[in-house]
């Protein structure tokens, strides 16, 4: 008898429960198991009703993504459905928790599914570079209509029990105990005669009408529009169509292929490691689960700039009280202002409602000087970036915050190890980096000093999961890992610039290996003073062996700080956002060229690519090298949550893995002659390339 599925009589109605923590995944022993029960509630002259459920906190959130990497063992979970739907007793899917993919999936085989209130159904294959592979493609259309099917499908986001019952998906929602309502609801069926709904009927397809294909055509653009460049969502759409025009057995088979070619896909490949990437990133190789974090009950921040704001909302809306302190009650009383008006746009947007905007108010104080903050269990300082600015912060707050109280600096690339030392207490300091807008961005890059202690470590990485984010360590070094990554590739970006590329063309490169927006027309966004300032505040220690960014300082020099100024790598018109060629950046790109002696000519899209992915891939190799970064993983999951990085690329290391570490230091080596000293290559690097290794694998 199978251990991960057991069985159990209640009255006339067979339970099979699936066991198998922590997401009861439909793994090998899961699929033998539910066959091995299944035909011996079927051989049961005792059993007239089947329930199947999940024991602990879930129904089966899916088929087991580590199996994808191995062979597939028989039985197929697709058998097991089919199986499912042609046992003559009513079978009833009994859902709690979440039955994602293959676990909505094996419902769909069943005759009847019930679940309980706050159960989330959803077909999230897409976001792994798939697509429902268990015949989910063809029997969703017919349990809930095409609009609704490919709204899962497509779109890969869950529904809540009310939305799949109004959906069809779901017969009926039990309150209080779900396993005896479940069985209570199996019993009635058996009384009531009611036939077996078998969702892969009819067997010859639904058709595809006009309205069919007008619904295909909505998702397409709507795939197009939020997975741009992503194959899944096309495949799965595909897929569907076979199931509307072709016999089931037909369908299944073709999909059977497709599925095959979309598992083996790199984007397959690369969004199943982001998926588990992340969850390692949350893993502190040398902090176990012992290490319990700090209590946070109330936290405060200073200061109540665009960033500042952004976190103070950010702890409001996880339900944190939180105190902004400014220097003066004007400085406040703007701050507020702001707030209020974020909350306002999120009521426009349909987010929140009045009633949650007022509650989220209620949790944020303002207050001048830092004596408001002597109670609360976390500061989080978002002064200006000047290195003794904070450095007296941190001493003024090692007086006046309570013991225990973690000092949390936002800073994006300053030496935390020197606002420690301005404390008597350097084992509570941390790092916490948002990135802008800090309530909306999911990645904060928490950072780990050599002095903090385990547990202020453990209560950085918590905040991150209580605010929704995700959490990744870095150690301490100039820009940590997000800001110290990308750098190379915005330096790469303007020299090619420099060089005679147009900005157009260096973004346009860029947005073509999926990014969001082009380098250049982030800056513009984010202001071109802003590094300008990290620039000068670090003068006296620029080598000069290393090649300068001259023509972005010249930008500043001019006032062409970007979008706020109307014009920088672009222009800007009548106060617009809409990136416009400015032929002034090319004389003055002429210029600085001239002034240092730099050649222009034409330069290839290849050229533009390799530069700039290389010139970050080398710099993640010296981060993990030195030891910034525990894994490679935890580089990609800061290009993926920080910097829009398409998903299905994996992140920069997982690019380089797929292009080849020995090409890439081929080039490498290549652009270290032409360019110099920027471009030495990473001693890891190198070494990997000798041994033919790779970064993530
Ligand atoms: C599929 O079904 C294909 C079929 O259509 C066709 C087949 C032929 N497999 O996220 P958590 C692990 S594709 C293996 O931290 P939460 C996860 O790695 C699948 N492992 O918990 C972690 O391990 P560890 C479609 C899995 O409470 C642990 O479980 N389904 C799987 O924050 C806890 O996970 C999906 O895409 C899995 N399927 O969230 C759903 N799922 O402790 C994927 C999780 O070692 N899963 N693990 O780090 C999820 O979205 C979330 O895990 C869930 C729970 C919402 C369920």
């Amino acid at each position: 008898m199978s251990e991960v599925v057991g069985y159990e009589l209640k009255g006339r109605v067979a339970v099979l429960t699936i066991d198998n923590p922590p997401v009861n995944a439909l793994g090998i022993a899961v699929r033998e198991g539910l066959v091995t029960q299944l035909d011996r509630a079927v051989a049961d002259e005792g059993v007239n009703a089947i329930v199947i459920l999940g024991a602990g906190r879930t129904f089966p959130a899916g088929a087991d993504i580590r199996e994808f990497d191995q062979p597939t063992r028989e039985p197929h979970l697709i058998a097991v459905v089919d199986h499912l739907d042609s046992v003559e007793k009513p079978v009833v899917a009994a859902i709690h928790g979440t039955a994602l993919g293959g676990g909505l999936e094996l419902t769909l085989g069943c005759h009847f599914r019930v679940a309980a209130p706050g159960a989330r159904m959803g077909m999230p294959e897409v976001n792994l570079g798939i697509f429902p592979g268990a015949a989910g493609t063809q029997r969703l259309p017919r349990v809930a209509g095409l609009d609704h099917a490919l709204e899962l499908i497509v779109l890969g986001k869950p529904i809540g029990a009310a939305k799949a019952k109004k959906y069809g998906i779901v017969d009926a929602i039990i309150d209080g105990d779900l396993r005896g309502g479940a069985v209570a609801f199996a019993e009635k069926v058996v009384a009531d005669g009611t036939l077996r709904a078998i969702s892969s009927e009819p067997c010859d397809g639904i058709g595809l009408s006009e309205d069919h294909a007008a619904t295909i055509e909505k998702y397409r653009d709507l795939a197009n529009r939020r997975m741009r460049g992503q194959d899944s969502p096309h495949q799965a759409m595909d897929s569907v169509i076979d199931g509307l025009t072709m016999p089931y057995p037909d369908a299944v088979a073709v999909d059977r292929k497709r599925f095959e070619l979309c598992k083996n896909s790199v984007q397959s490949q690369a969004l199943r490691y982001a998926f588990f990437a992340e969850r390692k990133a949350s893993k502190i190789p040398d902090i176990g689960k012992d290490v319990a974090p700090r209590e946070i009950a109330s936290a405060g921040v200073i200061g109540a700039g665009t960033m500042g704001r952004g976190i103070v909302i950010s702890l409001a809306d996880s339900g944190f009280p939180v105190t902004v302190v400014e220097t003066s009650q004007e400085s406040v009383d703007n701050g507020m202002v702001e707030i209020v008006k974020t909350y306002d746009e999120m009521i426009q947007r349909g987010r929140i409602d009045a009633v949650e905007k007022d509650k989220r108010l209620a949790r944020i104080t303002g207050a001048v000087g830092f004596e408001a903050l002597n109670d609360v269990d976390l500061v989080i300082e978002a002064a200006f970036e000047d290195l003794d600015v904070k450095k007296q912060i941190f001493g003024e707050l090692d007086s006046i915050a309570k013991p225990g109280a973690i000092l949390a600096s936002n800073t994006s690339y300053m030496d935390i190890d020197a606002l420690a030392a301005a404390t008597s207490r350097p084992e509570d300091v941390i790092g916490l980096h948002y990135f802008v807008p800090a309530n909306a961005m999911r990645l904060l890059e928490v950072v780990r000093p050599a002095k903090a202690s385990p547990d202020a470590i453990a209560t950085g990485m918590s905040l991150a999961k209580k605010t929704g984010k995700i959490g990744v360590l870095a150690r301490v070094c100039h820009g940590f890992i997000a800001n110290r990554s990308r750098l190379p590739l915005v330096r790469e970006a303007t020299f090619l610039v420099e060089e005679g590329a147009s900005p157009a063309q260096v973004d346009a490169v860029l947005m073509g290996v999926g990014m969001p927006m082009g380098p250049l027309a982030v800056s513009d966004l984010s202001g071109l003073d802003v590094s300008w300032r990290m620039r000068q505040s670090l003068a006296n220690q620029h080598d000069p062996e290393e090649r300068y960014m001259h023509l972005a300082d010249r930008m500043c020099e001019l006032g062409r700080f970007g979008i706020k100024a109307g014009q920088g790598w672009y222009n800007y018109e009548d106060g617009g956002r809409r990136p416009v060629h400015d032929p002034v950046t090319e004389v003055i790109a002429m210029e600085v060229a001239k002034e240092h002696g730099t050649v222009r000519r034409d330069i290839s899209d290849d050229e533009i690519r390799e530069r700039c992915l290389y010139a970050a891939i080398n710099e993640g190799a010296k981060i993990l090298d030195e030891g910034i970064a525990a894994r490679a993983s935890d580089i990609d999951v800061m290009w993926l949550y920080g910097f829009g990085f398409p998903r299905w690329s994996g992140g920069i290391m997982f690019t380089a893995d797929e292009i080849g570490l020995g090409k890439i230091y081929q080039r490498i080596k290549e652009l270290h002659a032409e360019h110099g000293k920027l471009w030495t290559p990473s001693p890891l690097l190198v070494r990997l390339a000798k041994e033919c290794g790779s970064f993530t694998r």
